[in-house]
Order: structure tokens, then sequence, then C-alpha cells
């Protein structure tokens, strides 16, 4: 039934059924990625999450392993084993996760085979049985753990009652026993709405900490999930420095412009050095929609993170996304004058699209992609990306999403976020579709969302000029193939 949904991605790795959210565990082992995640075999709602596994040499074609972790019988994990990390103990696979109990999270540990198939929580468990001392906590989850001057440290997402988020630190010489140390940085709530998309949250979910480097200059970053009260809002970046036992924050940024729908992001580095983050991107349909898929939740594509000559964060699809790629078509369109359409030669549900556009000041470049229908056809359908140039030269990309779907009961929110700008107001954006999944990238400023076209024929893609003139240097578009044969993951996991 799930292989059958025409929004189910097909070159996104998803859940072979069930609810899959948040990567865990994300590393290479003996030259083999291990993409573990969130998951709920048995329904596509959040409840008694497992770890579900899959394997790839290649980052985009991957091979379902079997479930990694299971809740408990008892113990601490009875309610789910929650996000984590996968680190290396002196050869011995090891999971740090949060077992979840009474509705409380627990920290925990599990040790696996050497093929990272099998895996046996310890019996420590739970690794930290309380919360930092005299301190009320909203939450206490998720984990961060790394090896520093021959000891291992932890950071634990959580947030501080009446203050904001937090990330606590912990130290330990064996991955059993943790000694509290101290919050490494506590954000403030009370700084904006939660409407707002730089809103820091109650509570961190899922912190991340990592050393950047470009040229000379080394940033620390601490990504996190901004979490309130059951709600999922965005994941936003400190960059800073890490020194001693703290984290000082100089600047925050925006992780994707996509809110909620690249969530719970995990960070790790490959033996070439670099930094690849996987996101949750979360459904936009209504849950009842997803029971009836069979399936809920998507896994971003992997994105290479490398620090901007700005020190922001720039993001790009990792180089190995292109071996997806098939029948490249490359045209100049050249310059589009205001009100100018063009059809673009390609259509399709799973595109990948790079299009270099020079916009001048007061200009807008509008792509529809998913498109069915005329342009101003009420019984049309298109997902609307615009990259706008004011008269100050500062770019904003934007998502129109009010014409993607005829089904009203989809998200439809708008979202949009800076560019960052060269001189000649040149942009590159890359754009990739894939049913239901849209992951775009301006300048390497990611937003992400989710779309649900219901005509068969919304596969259109055209370009405009919405206003002033626009020079579109170069666009190349190829069609991207399925990575793996959906129909044999039917009957797995087992039944
Ligand atoms: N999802 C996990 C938590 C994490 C949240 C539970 C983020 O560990 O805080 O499935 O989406």
């Amino acid at each position: 039934r799930a292989q059958a949904d025409p929004h189910r991605p097909r070159f996104h790795f998803v859940s072979p059924a069930g609810w899959l959210n948040d990567p865990n565990g994300l590393g290479l082992w003996d030259g083999t990625y291990h993409l573990f995640y969130q998951y709920n075999p048995y329904s596509p709602v959040h409840d008694r999450i497992h770890w579900g596994h899959a394997t790839s040499t290649d980052l985009v074609r991957w091979t379902d392993e079997p479930v990694a972790l299971v809740p408990g019988e008892t113990g601490p994990d009875v309610e789910g084993c929650w996000s984590g990390v996968l680190v290396d103990d002196g050869g011995t696979p090891t999971i740090v996760y949060s077992g979840r109990h009474d509705g409380r999270e627990l920290p925990c540990v599990a040790t696996g085979s050497s093929d990272l198939r099998a895996w046996t929580p310890v019996e420590e468990n739970p690794v930290i049985a309380a919360t930092p001392p005299g301190v009320d906590v909203t939450a206490f989850r998720d984990h961060c753990v790394w090896r520093e001057d021959g000891r291992w440290r932890q950071l634990v997402g959580s947030g501080i009652r009446g203050r904001g988020g937090a990330a606590f630190l912990y130290d330990s010489t064996d991955l059993r026993s943790w000694e509290y140390v101290g919050p490494l940085v506590v954000g403030d709530a009370s700084i904006g709405e939660a409407g707002e998309p730089d809103w820091t949250g109650t509570m961190w979910e899922c912190v991340d900490l990592f050393r950047l480097t470009a040229q000379d200059a080394a940033r620390d970053v601490l990504v996190f999930s901004a979490w309130d009260e059951g709600v999922t809002h965005h994941p936003l970046y400190w960059i800073g420095a890490y020194e001693g036992d703290v984290f000082t924050p100089h600047r925050l940024g925006r992780l994707d412009y996509g809110g909620r729908h690249f969530y719970a992001p995990q960070t790790f580095q490959d033996v070439q050095g670099r930094r690849l983050v996987f996101g949750w991107l979360q459904e936009g349909r209504p849950d009842a929609a997803s029971l009836l898929a069979g399936w809920s939740g998507v896994m971003s594509l992997p994105r290479h993170v490398t620090l901007a000559p700005d020190g922001t964060l720039a993001q790009e699809p990792a180089a190995e996304v292109s071996l997806l790629r098939r029948g490249g078509i490359r045209t100049v369109p050249g310059r589009l004058s205001a009100g100018e359409r063009r059809v673009v030669a390609i259509t399709g549900d799973q595109l990948d699209l790079e299009i270099d556009v020079v916009l001048t000041a007061g200009s807008s470049l509008e792509l529809d992609v998913r498109a069915a229908g005329p342009v101003d056809d009420a019984a049309g359908e298109r997902t609307r990306l615009l990259l706008e140039r004011d008269g100050g030269g500062a770019i904003m990309l934007r998502l129109d999403r009010s014409r993607s779907s005829l089904d009203a009961a989809v998200d439809a929110t708008p979202r949009s976020g800076e560019v960052p700008t060269e001189p000649d107001g040149a942009v590159r954006l890359r754009v990739i579709v894939d049913h239901s999944a849209l992951e775009v990238f301006a300048n390497g400023r990611p937003l992400t969302a989710r779309i649900y076209p219901t005509r068969p024929d919304a596969t259109g893609v055209e370009l405009a000029a919405s206003s002033g003139a626009v020079t579109v240097t170069r666009l190349e578009s190829w069609h991207m193939a399925d990575a793996w044969d959906h129909r044999s993951r039917e009957l797995w996991p087992g039944t």
C-alpha cells in the first residue's frame, strides 16, 4: 500500500513502512555508511519507537538492515528507544540513546555486533539515572558524544523551566558512569515569540556540537531543534567557541528555512573530513492521510555543511546525489523581461535542477515545479519558488505553496529566508523534487518542504521574471533515478 502512494519519495530514504522520524547513529564503519532512524514498524504514528537501520556505500542507495533497537519488555526503554548517536568504543560499536519510561527519558547505552546488526542494552542502564541536581528541567533527551583528552564527553538536550533550552555536559571514562559537569550553554526563551522563525524554544532537541574549519578560521557549531510543549518548531545553530566546559555563542542561525520540515538533524564526519547532515522531513498532510497511506516521514538527502565566508553555515547536497541523475538537459535561457514566462523542457516528479541567475535590483525570478494547468487556472496546481532582490540588494528566497495542491487539508504555510548575496546579484539555485519532498538551496541556504499535488499531470516546470529583468545564465536539469527497488521492500520487516 505504501509503495503505491504517489506522494512517496523514490530517491529520498523512507522507512519500509510505518513511521520514521529523526536520523540517529549516523556514521561510517569499515567503509559503510550507517543510517539509523526513529522508527515504528507497526503503524505510521509516533509510538513505541524502535531504531530502524539502513546501510549504504554511497550515501544515496540504501539497503535495509534488521531493526537495531527494540524497546524492552521492562526497564528504562520500555516505552521507546529515542534519539541518540553511534560511537566507536575501542572497536565496539556503541549506541547512546534515550530510553523512554513513564513519560520520562533515561540515557541508555547498547553495544553492537561487529556488523552493527545485533544490539544489546548494557546492564548499567540507565547510565544517567537523574537529571542535574537542583535544576528544574523541562525534558532531558538526545545525545552528542565525543572523545576529548582521553575521556568521553556527552551533551544531553534539555531546557530549564522559566529560562529556555539547554545542553548539559557530562564526562565519563567508560560510557557507563557519567559525571555531571554543568550546563554547556543555556538559551533564553523570552527573546522573541514562539511563532518566529529564530525563536530558540523552551527545550533543545537533538543537540549536536562540532568544529568546522575554513581557511585558517575554526568555529564551533551547536545545532539544536527548538521545541516547546509538544510542538516541534525548527532547527537552529549557534556559531561560537567551545572552550573548557562552556560554549560561548556568538551568533544564531537558521539551519533550514523550511521550519519543522527539516527537523531533528544530526551530523557526522566522514573519512574525507566532510561534515554531513541528515534531517527529518515531517509530513505536511493530516495524520489520517498518513494512516491511509501506511507510512510517514522522509529522510533528507545527505548535505555537506561548510563554513561560508560570512561565518554562517552553507549547505549543499552531497556530491553523491549526482549519482542518481539521468539524461541531463543544459540550456541558456538568457534574459527574461518582466512578465516573461518560459516552459522548461523537462517534466517529472523526480527532478534535480540547477539554475544560475543574475537578479538586478527590484527584480524577481519565479520557478514553478510540479505545475499542472495554465498559470492562472484555479483548477491548476503549482509550487512556486521566488528569488526576490530588493532595491537595497538584499535577496529573499520564498516558497509559495498556496496553489501546490487542490487538497485544502495539506500544509501551505509560506516559508522564506535571506540569501547571501554576491556583488553582481548572482544566485546559484538548486531545486530537488521527489514526489512530496522538496529541497531547495540558494547560495548555500536550504529551504525544505513537503508538497502534495493531487493531479497526475502536476509535473511541469516553468520559469518567469515576475518583476524586473532577470538573466538565467545556465539551466541544467536531470531526471532522478529511484534509489532502490521499492517493490522488494514490501515484505520487510518480515511478516
Ligand atoms: N524525536 C525523538 C526524541 C527527539 C525528537 C523521539 C525530535 O528523542 O527529541 O522520537 O524529533
